[in-house]
């Protein structure tokens, strides 16, 4: 196809290229080496920035990311009885939330993965096991990552079910605070939901969508993102519930997030996509989804918006990208 030769790494040189994007799932180990930030550099008012303990353990987790390449077994970590007691204090107390606060799919799958994955206080579970149990639900996987992705490169990894995660783990003196993703983010607040078909299906939408898509597309996309599986509710049985993985990992915004102080919104990708947000504090404003098949077929209709010279189309049998002719 003629205009695969303009795919273009510099594509900012040249108002024709289209971003490079990966075709195959193999093509995700390109993204460790051009991470935003490595994993073991810390702000100066991250809670572990003066411990140098927690800082050479950073750079263990950074390093075993860097060099994982597709197909490898994900790392085992043998996690130190520290980092198993902040695990546990974290699970203990959004455990209690769970039944009442978060939505009947997380609810669903958790018990399944206190069975199958080792999820439980004194055990942080490995990300082979969950990445596993994933995969036998919904086909969606698990990638260790040495620190930040961009946003091009994050959800490009959902448009082949491949969910990028770190695996470290918050420094011990803030149990209940993390100014970054760690693993009780990734793995309470996350993979729950991606082991439901529906939302997988919704989460490899945005992927999909963002291939190749100009700046700005994926800066709305990476914006629905934020709303949905980041900080999504939804209406079950006529009350509102979390799905966001921000929420489900937040013992604070998880009852805040419910409580009459935000405002509501309904879920629509072209206003949504559009909206403002802060990173360091709880949300002003929630969207919510009516299920996360509406989300969907939402999130498909905008695509189509997309200035895009192609379609894409996943192919499951090779986990690769099929690049079709626009209409
Ligand atoms: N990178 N490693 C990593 N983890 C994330 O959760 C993450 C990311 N990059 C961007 C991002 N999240 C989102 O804020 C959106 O930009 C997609
Ligand atoms: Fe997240």
């Amino acid at each position: 196809v003629g205009y695969l030769n303009i795919i273009s790494r510099n594509y900012k040189d040249n108002r024709y290229a289209v971003p490079w994007f990966p075709r195959r799932i193999r093509d995700l180990d390109r993204f460790a080496n051009q991470i935003l930030s490595y994993g073991a550099e810390l702000d100066s008012d991250h809670p572990g920035f003066t411990d140098p303990e927690y800082r050479a353990r950073r750079k263990y987790f950074a390093d075993i990311a860097y060099n994982y390449k597709y197909g490898q077994p994900l790392p085992h970590v043998d996690y130190t009885e520290q980092e198993i007691a902040t695990w546990g204090a974290v699970f203990r107390k959004l455990t209690e939330l769970y039944p009442t606060h978060a939505c009947k799919e997380h609810n669903h799958v958790f018990p399944l993965l206190i069975e199958n994955c080792g999820y439980r206080e004194n055990n942080i579970p490995q990300l082979e096991d969950v990445s596993n149990f994933l995969k036998d639900c919904t086909g969606f996987t698990l990638r260790p990552v040495a620190g930040l992705l961009s946003s091009r490169d994050f959800l490009a990894g959902l448009a082949f079910r491949v969910f990028h995660s770190t695996q470290y783990i918050r420094h011990h003196s803030r149990p209940l605070y993390t100014p970054e993703p760690d693993v009780c983010h990734e793995l309470l607040g996350h993979a729950p939901l991606f082991a439901d078909p529906a939302f997988a299906q919704f989460s490899q939408e945005i992927g999909l969508a963002s291939l190749g898509a100009p700046d700005d597309y994926i800066e709305k996309l990476a914006t629905c993102f934020w709303f949905t599986v980041e900080f999504g509710l939804c209406r079950q049985e006529g009350k509102l519930k979390a799905f966001g993985a921000g929420l489900l990992s937040s013992f604070g915004e998880l009852q805040y997030c419910l409580s009459d102080q935000p405002e509501l919104r309904e879920f629509d990708p072209d206003t949504t996509g559009d909206t403002k947000y802060p990173i360091t504090e709880y949300q002003p404003v929630y969207f919510v989804a009516n299920s996360f098949e509406d989300a969907k077929e939402r999130m498909i209709k905008f695509a189509q918006k997309i200035p895009r010279d192609f379609g894409v189309r996943y192919n499951p049998y090779t986990q690769s990208v099929d690049i079709l002719d626009s209409p």
